[in-house]
């Protein structure tokens, strides 16, 4: 067993007494009231889940098990010769609260790596669908074709234990999340470049270097950007479209493949992951229009107005809990300042930081007029030559899955019930309010 699974052996009985307490002696305690407005709109702000491997807070953003982003940034272990941490650590840190050190985070390399061989069926599955078919699609329908091997359906038909859920959890997550990365190289490749595989390099190189490979690139700088791309995006608390619909599917006992391609389902509309491809498609719209190359600050802004007049949102910019610059979209635009100061792209990503929030404030309809964590993410892999931008979500995807899955565990590991909220009608509302009045 590895020193991660053991970690979290010991953990779980003391976590699920604390949580039986607490709900015990707690359980009435109001931490949230629901109006009607809110019901209407999204539940923002309703505190209704409970989620252990990060928080987000409106200012300052995202943290992992309390950490922000420059601390995992510092503490968690490299690739040798790297500055940026390892996805293999983040996914030690989310599931135990604790940094790992290097042999632990090369236990985790070594099972993700050995994992990877995709089976022959998903290969099978993935090139009847048309090429053009989009990427996100294609993820999705691969990682239900995974679930054939689903050690969690398997053991669940064969009478596990509610209490063993957990381990069976663990297995499939640590097996789907080894396989991922040739799930979204197959994809690229036989999308954009005729089919053209490229096998998996040496065991010893991370997880995340790896599928940089599997993609068909060899640059140092691009295996940095995807260990820090695949880092910082995994995880941003419970209630985003991808982590709550995750953990929603789980609840009915649904075996992590499932889950997961619910999750990636969510990811895949342009209000959340999609932004990304949306960005990029935008600014390459806006060079278009404008001739090429790096626009005037009054043509960018009379193209941000334009946009906005025409109806749509600016993609890449506000946030349902951020009030402030997302602190992954700082973390790499100090990625892009150190390894790609020149790039054009980053240019025109650096001047919209500039243009942007003004022009929303004026507009005054965005509560968050600062840029998300898509509103980077096209210049960089564009520079290192992924420059297909539909394909962008798919590498949130397989960073979304660290985050997600990590929850899925702990939610067998407490015994989660199945979710299942009461709706009402809009005549219940109603009535319910003429009754108050009268
Ligand atoms: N451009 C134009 N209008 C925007 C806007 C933007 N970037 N962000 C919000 N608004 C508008 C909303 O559409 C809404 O308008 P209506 O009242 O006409 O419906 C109004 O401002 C209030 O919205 P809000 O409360 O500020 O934002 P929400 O919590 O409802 O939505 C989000 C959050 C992210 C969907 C929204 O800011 C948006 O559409 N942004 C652009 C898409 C994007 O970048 N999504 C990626 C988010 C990060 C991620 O999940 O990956």
């Amino acid at each position: 067993m590895i020193a991660l699974k053991r970690r979290l052996a010991e953990q779980i009985p003391p976590m699920r007494d604390r949580v039986k307490t607490t709900i015990k002696e707690l359980g009435d305690h109001v931490i949230s009231d629901v109006t009607i407005a809110q019901a209407y709109g999204g539940m923002r702000g309703v505190k209704s889940l409970v989620t252990e491997t990060s928080a987000v807070d409106p200012q300052e953003g995202i943290r992992f098990r309390g950490y922000s982003i420059p601390e995992i940034r510092a503490k968690l272990p490299t690739a040798p010769n790297g500055e940026q941490p390892l996805p293999e650590g983040l996914f030690y840190l989310l599931l135990t609260g604790e940094i790992p050190t290097v042999e632990e985070v090369a236990e985790i390399t070594q099972a993700w790596r050995g994992a990877e061989e995709l089976p022959a069926h998903v290969a099978t599955t993935l090139d009847a669908l048309p090429k053009d078919l989009h990427p996100m699609t294609q993820l999705s329908i691969g990682i239900s074709a995974l679930q054939h091997d689903s050690i969690f359906a398997q053991r669940y038909q064969a009478g596990l234990a509610k209490t063993d859920l957990w381990e069976a959890m663990f297995d499939d997550s640590m097996r789907l999340i080894g396989r991922l990365p040739g799930v979204a190289a197959y994809i690229y490749r036989r999308s954009y470049r005729d089919g053209d595989h490229v096998a998996p390099a040496a065991k010893e190189l991370d997880w995340a270097a790896n599928l940089a490979h599997m993609l068909g690139s060899e640059d140092e700088g691009f295996r940095e950007l995807c260990r820090l791309y695949l880092t910082i995006l995994a995880d941003h608390e419970g209630g985003n479209v991808s982590a709550h619909a995750t953990h929603l599917v789980g609840s009915a006992l649904s075996d992590p493949y499932l889950a997961l391609s619910a999750g990636i389902n969510g990811l895949a509309g342009p209000l959340h992951g999609l932004a990304s491809q949306e960005v990029t498609r935008w600014i390459l719209e806006m060079k278009e229009k404008l001739g090429g190359g790096v626009p005037s600050e009054q043509q960018m802004k009379d193209f941000v107005w334009e946009t906005l007049n025409s109806g749509q949102v600016v993609p890449g910019y506000g946030h349902g809990v951020l009030r402030a610059t997302d602190p992954r979209y700082m973390a790499q635009q100090e990625f892009a300042q150190t390894h790609m100061p020149d790039d054009e792209n980053f240019k025109i990503v650096r001047m919209l930081y500039d243009v942007v929030p003004a022009i929303l404030k004026e507009q005054g309809k965005a509560k968050n007029p600062w840029p998300n964590v898509d509103a980077h993410t096209g210049p960089l892999f564009m520079h290192y030559g992924i420059t297909e931008y539909p394909y962008f979500t798919v590498l949130f995807g397989v960073s979304r899955a660290i985050g997600v899955l990590s929850s899925l565990i702990w939610d067998r590991a407490l015994g989660l019930p199945i979710e299942r909220p009461k709706s009402v009608t809009t005549a219940w509302i109603e009535e319910q309010v003429s009754q108050t009045a009268s």
